[in-house]
């Protein structure tokens, strides 16, 4: 299939919206300008797995400029943005992504970007939320298991399948979720390890092909970089990659000063409430938290936070904010907004006690900061759609909740993400990470490394000029002075910014 997305004929309203964005993307257009020419990334067929939005647009039409051959999946069922979907679908690059996919559609779509005409898979990766990587690492992970079950007992021994002759023959999706041993699945692990089982039936030996042409990922968000670095002290990263969310320019920029813009946009779509003289609860105070409490106190909200660690909590006093617990704040808050990257940050139980007409949403990568699952299932709950991606949930109680997203990422889900600027130096980083990855592609190791300083100044450098600032420049002597290079880097790499 060619692409998949909701509306073709959306494409001329797409290349509208990606041509007003253009000009707010310096990074990305100097980047153009600059390596465009050579074209460093000729020959590397790269799939990508982020968000189908409008500033995505900018970043797939920069890789191909640089001479890549790409193809694109959301790496989240509401975060695409249909127009723009269909302008780059248009441009014959393939896409598989539309606003509103069920996970089964999701994880489909995800299989389909990585997959080229020739039914081989890609050379690099971006990642966002580490979704394509870990479809690649479970894939093989199964591959590995069946054949090694087709030669031992084992499967003598296992209910009903005496005859199976792995993976080729798998009868049924159950026959492989009892030698793969896989317990009760929620609906998502159900939807990943489907698009696994019907690849291995096809294709017996994709995901190790596959695994072994992958020269890189480059990851953008906390989340996936946290599931990055676990797999590599697991021994398990099977190919290199560069942690984009730690350069500074990014994770410093985009999870705080994008989430400071974006996270009322998705309140605001979603609901039209009035901020001003609200209490506003905020699960979390690192770089998205300190994003969105700032947002919501410049919107006039009362605002608490919550965190784990001692470090972040002073941080947030010394900004002005209360800290507390969200146990202490079920009859106090009018709104709640996790922003953790953990799980069970919000449980059944405290949306069972919040305030009538509280509205709850998740800024975090994953779904699971809400327990959406067992709010669904709440003995007596009945959940009203209000309109797309805004829910309505009345407690037998007689109180209600209005959750966002289904807990999913307000700001992509309710709103368009981040605005341009932003990700541009996030993409400008992503496209310094894949012309890096491409260019040490016989050398790298299967480990994660950041790009140097230089690279971070030097985006940062691309987008002073639209802000209007003017550098000054260091005399040899003041460098000297404090032991810098009069080009920089300017820092040691244990400063903090
Ligand atoms: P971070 O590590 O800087 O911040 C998370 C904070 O949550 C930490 O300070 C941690 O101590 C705290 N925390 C953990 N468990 C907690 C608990 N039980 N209660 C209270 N606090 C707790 O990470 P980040 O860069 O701020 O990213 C947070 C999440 O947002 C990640 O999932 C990331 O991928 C995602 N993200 C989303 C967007 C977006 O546009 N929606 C942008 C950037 C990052
Ligand atoms: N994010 N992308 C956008 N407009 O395309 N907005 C936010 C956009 C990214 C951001 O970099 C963050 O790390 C990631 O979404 C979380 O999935």
């Amino acid at each position: 299939m060619k692409y998949k997305v909701k509306d073709i004929k959306l494409a001329d309203l797409g290349r509208k919206l990606i041509e007003t964005e253009e000009p707010e993307m310096p990074g990305l257009m100097q980047t153009r300008t600059k390596y465009g020419p050579k074209k460093p990334l000729k020959g590397a067929r790269i799939m990508g797995s982020l968000h189908m939005t409008v500033e995505t647009a900018i970043l797939i039409e920069t890789l191909k400029e640089l001479g890549a051959d790409v193809r694109w999946a959301s790496c989240n069922i509401f975060s695409t943005n249909d127009a723009a979907a269909a302008a780059i679908a248009k441009t014959g690059t393939p896409v598989f992504a539309w606003k509103g996919e069920t996970v089964e559609e999701y994880w489909w779509c995800t299989k389909e970007a990585m997959t080229w005409p020739d039914g081989k898979g890609p050379d690099l990766i971006v990642d966002d939320g580490g979704d394509a990587t870990l479809l690649i690492h479970k894939g093989l992970e199964a591959e590995r298991r069946l054949a090694a079950v087709k030669e031992s007992k084992v499967v003598k021994e296992s209910k009903g399948i005496d005859s199976l002759k792995c993976p080729k023959d798998l009868k049924d999706f159950k026959d492989f979720k009892d030698i793969m041993g896989l317990g009760d699945l929620s609906a998502e692990e159900t939807a990943l390890y489907f698009t696994i089982f019907t690849t291995l039936k096809k294709s017996p030996h994709w995901f190790s092909e596959a695994a072994a042409r992958v020269k890189g990922v480059s990851e953008e968000t906390t989340t996936g970089v946290h599931r990055l670095y676990q797999l590599e002290a697991k021994g398990e990263l099977l190919f290199p990659a560069v942690n984009v969310n730690d350069s500074v320019t990014k994770s410093k920029f985009d999870n705080i000063y994008g989430c400071r813009e974006s996270l009322v946009d998705g309140i605001k779509r979603a609901t039209d409430v009035m901020l001003a003289g609200k209490n506003a609860f905020v699960c979390g105070y690192g770089d998205v938290g300190k994003g969105c409490a700032e947002s919501l106190r410049e919107n006039h909200c009362r605002v608490r936070v919550s965190e784990v660690d001692p470090i972040c909590a002073l941080q947030a006093c010394m900004a002005g904010f209360d800290v507390g617990t969200v146990e202490d704040a079920l009859r106090w808050a009018n709104l709640f907004v996790t922003t953790t990257g953990n799980v069970d940050i919000i449980t059944a139980e405290h949306m069972a006690k919040m305030r009538d007409r509280t509205i709850v949403c998740n800024i975090g990568h994953f779904d699971d900061e809400i327990q959406v699952a067992r709010l669904m299932s709440w003995p007596g709950v009945k959940r009203t759609n209000i309109k797309p991606q805004v829910d309505k949930f009345t407690f037998p109680d007689g109180h209600s909740i209005y959750l966002l997203a289904e807990g999913r990422l307000v700001n992509l889900g309710c709103a368009t993400g981040h605005p341009g600027f932003v990700m541009s130096n996030s993409f400008t980083n992503q496209c310094l990470a894949q012309m890096k990855l491409w260019k040490e592609r016989a050398s790298a190791k299967p480990q994660v490394v950041r790009l140097p300083k230089e690279l971070d100044e030097e985006v940062a450098r691309l987008h002073l000029a639209a802000c209007g600032a003017k550098l000054t420049k260091l005399t040899k002597r003041q460098a000297d002075y404090i032991g810098v290079n009069v080009n920089g880097p300017f820092k040691p790499d244990y400063y903090r910014y």
